[in-house]
């Protein structure tokens, strides 16, 4: 396994002809993974909206004017609920997201209470609250969370023209205390947002130069929701998206790559090469966390087509036993 890529080397494995970049990706992947098996994860909206946070992506800031209505903190019956909706469907894991800079309080103790119950069913745990400071990391791998979601979103000098309140590095501590804590990391980043190809360059090689790797690495096409800064970005074309999958199956090989938000937009065509170029997992459900996501059933229908199957939860118990 590789830790030292260099964005000049990720810059070249964009320039190689699609056909050899996308060979050179399912190599990759069939050397670590069945390739015609796909994780699903169920994300949940926990606490919808209102973040004073100014990521120019994100329609949950409270600076910026769209249609999302703020929502309060959801009761743990209704996260619950959801997570057996998840489970009956077939999700392997289940995720739960909150516009929050950071956990606070009495909300963050809910939340610990919501991760034991999500445990007590037997799924896979993942968690995206904002950042996190060492103690905060060590209390939620004590209730049995498995993942924590925290993205890098772009490569360090673009991140400076999309958010301005918290800072490259903050996000790498938050990474830092997570993997201290010994919890598994889910990071990734969007493409998309006007950004050069050098620039997701730059993102592929932080991930890939993170030592281990993210075991989950989510690559988002932005969802472009009107109200936000970047509510007019040119579109990405498609081959440089379904490249930047290759590429994170290239220098990531035996991580999970997530094709994450945007997937709605995407045709059956697209998708499918992106399973091709090394993606492994997917959101599953009929929501992200707030914007529309591509309905299960089209899944199941799109799954059938290509002979791919879901991936079968791990088995929890063992699991448990290891966190114990
Ligand atoms: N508030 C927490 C934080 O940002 O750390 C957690 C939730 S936040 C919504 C999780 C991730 O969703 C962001 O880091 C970003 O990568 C992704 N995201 C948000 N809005 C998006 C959009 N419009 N298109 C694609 N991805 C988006
Ligand atoms: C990730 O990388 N993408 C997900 C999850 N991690 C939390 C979120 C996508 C959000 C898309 C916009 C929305 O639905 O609000
Ligand atoms: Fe807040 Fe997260 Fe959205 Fe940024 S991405 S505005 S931190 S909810």
């Amino acid at each position: 396994m590789r830790y030292d890529w260099s964005v000049d080397e990720i810059t070249e494995l964009f320039a190689l002809p699609f056909n050899d970049l996308i060979y050179r990706a399912q190599q990759c992947h069939r050397a670590h993974f069945d390739a015609n098996e796909v994780q699903l994860s169920t994300l949940l909206s926990i606490k919808t909206g209102g973040c004073p946070e100014d990521c120019k992506y994100c329609p949950q800031s409270s600076r910026y004017q769209t249609d999302l209505e703020s929502e309060l903190l959801m009761k743990k019956d209704e996260v619950i609920a959801a997570a057996q909706r998840a489970k009956a469907n077939g999700a392997s894991r289940f995720c739960i997201g909150a516009a929050w800079r950071e956990p606070k309080g009495r909300a963050f103790e809910m939340v610990l209470e919501m991760i034991r119950a999500i445990k007590d069913m037997d799924m896979e745990a993942c968690a995206t609250l904002g950042m996190l400071d060492a103690d905060q990391a060590a209390r939620l791998k004590d209730a049995g969370l498995d993942y924590y979601n925290h993205n890098l979103d772009s490569d360090p000098e673009f991140y400076r023209e999309i958010i301005s309140t918290r800072s490259y590095d903050d996000r790498l501590d938050t990474l830092r205390h997570v993997r201290a804590a010994g919890m598994s990391i889910c990071c990734g980043g969007i493409v998309g947002m006007g950004e050069s190809r050098r620039h997701r360059a730059g993102l592929i090689a932080q991930l890939a130069r993170m030592q281990p790797h993210p075991e989950s690495v989510p690559i988002n096409m932005l969802v472009k929701v009107p109200g936000t800064p970047l509510q007019d970005v040119e579109a990405l074309d498609p081959f440089e998206f379904i490249r930047t999958i290759a590429i994170a199956r290239i220098t990531m090989p035996a991580s999970h790559v997530r094709l994450s938000a945007g997937r709605e937009a995407m045709s059956e065509e697209m998708q499918a090469l992106c399973f091709l170029a090394g993606a492994n997992s997917i959101f599953y459900g009929e929501k992200l966390l707030t914007t529309d996501n591509q309905a299960a059933d089209q899944d199941r229908i799109l799954f059938e087509k290509l002979g791919i199957r879901p991936q079968q939860q791990h088995t929890p118990s063992s699991r448990r036993m290891v966190n114990a």
